[in-house]
């Protein structure tokens, strides 16, 4: 019995629902509220002690952190496999599984500076009545770690230097990607793989803001993303989970965002 702990809008616990998908496992769903604090309850903490999504429970065992339940998936279900055959083709995956998790230094990091700095802040402002009252705001309502990355962000927006440096980091990686993809099908190789699989969402929270642009005049980037659309497993992993209101705070968002990041980006 497969059970994840996950979110509609969380871009680490869809990579998993499309790694779900793409082994054909059945599994069982629970949605955590993130915003009304689920992830903070004692029997959540208990699972994963860093109260973030996702969690996978596999009969009694529990695993956490994203890349290592999409590995854990396919080394328990090996079939049908979802990681490059060759040993440096495994490496490159590797490699880009990492750059999503090195810390202040990597991609999700990044996109959570992008989504807060071009929308998701707007929220949390809108609860205070007062600016002075933010970083209480902040501090009951995120984790330790996400607060540490992003209270500049949430104060300053898209004008706050970690803003700044995350687009940049992330206009870098389309650049790599785009390389990459002129030498080979996928990510890692000539199949498609847990690489794929790994960026979809991030790519799926760029285009909600709005800053496809950033890929336009990138061809190989943009025939890789339109390939992982047409997957069964981007309607079932992500779609079919979107929620519309936090769709248009994202729309909106990053529609307001753009003069201020095409400027950084000088798009
Ligand atoms: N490295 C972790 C990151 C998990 C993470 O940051 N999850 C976010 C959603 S994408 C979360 O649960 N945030 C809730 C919070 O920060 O309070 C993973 O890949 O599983």
């Amino acid at each position: 019995m497969l059970e994840l702990y996950h979110n509609h809008m969380s871009v680490c616990a869809a990579k998993v629902r499309i790694a779900l998908t793409e082994k054909r496992l059945e599994w069982k769903g629970h949605l955590l509220n993130l915003i009304g604090g689920d992830q903070f309850k004692p029997d959540y903490i208990k699972l994963n002690p860093k109260s973030v999504v996702p969690t996978l429970v596999h009969d009694d065992k529990v695993i956490v952190e994203s890349n290592v339940i999409i590995e854990y998936l396919d080394d328990a279900f090996p079939d049908p496999p979802i990681r490059p055959f060759g040993a440096y083709d495994r490496a490159c995956m590797r490699l880009l599984l990492k750059r999503l998790d090195d810390g202040s230094d990597g991609i999700h990091h990044d996109m959570s500076v992008v989504s807060f700095g071009s929308a998701y802040r707007e929220q949390l402002i809108k609860r205070v009545k007062k600016k002075q009252e933010l970083d209480a705001e902040i501090d009951k309502s995120m984790n330790a770690t996400s607060k540490s990355w992003l209270q500049q962000t949430i104060h300053e927006g898209v004008e706050a230097e970690s803003f700044k440096s995350a687009i940049k980091n992330i206009d870098k990686l389309l650049d790599d990607f785009e390389a990459i993809l002129n030498q080979s099908t996928w990510l890692a190789g000539p199949d498609y793989s847990l690489a794929d699989i790994a960026y979809t969402s991030y790519m799926t929270r760029l285009e909600m803001l709005s800053y496809q642009r950033m890929w336009s005049e990138r061809p190989r980037v943009t025939d890789w993303f339109n390939r992982l659309k047409q997957r069964p497993s981007y309607e079932l992993g992500i779609l079919r989970w979107v929620d519309p209101a936090y769709q248009k705070v994202l729309n909106d968002g990053g529609k307001r965002a753009w003069p201020q990041l095409s400027k950084i980006l000088r798009v």
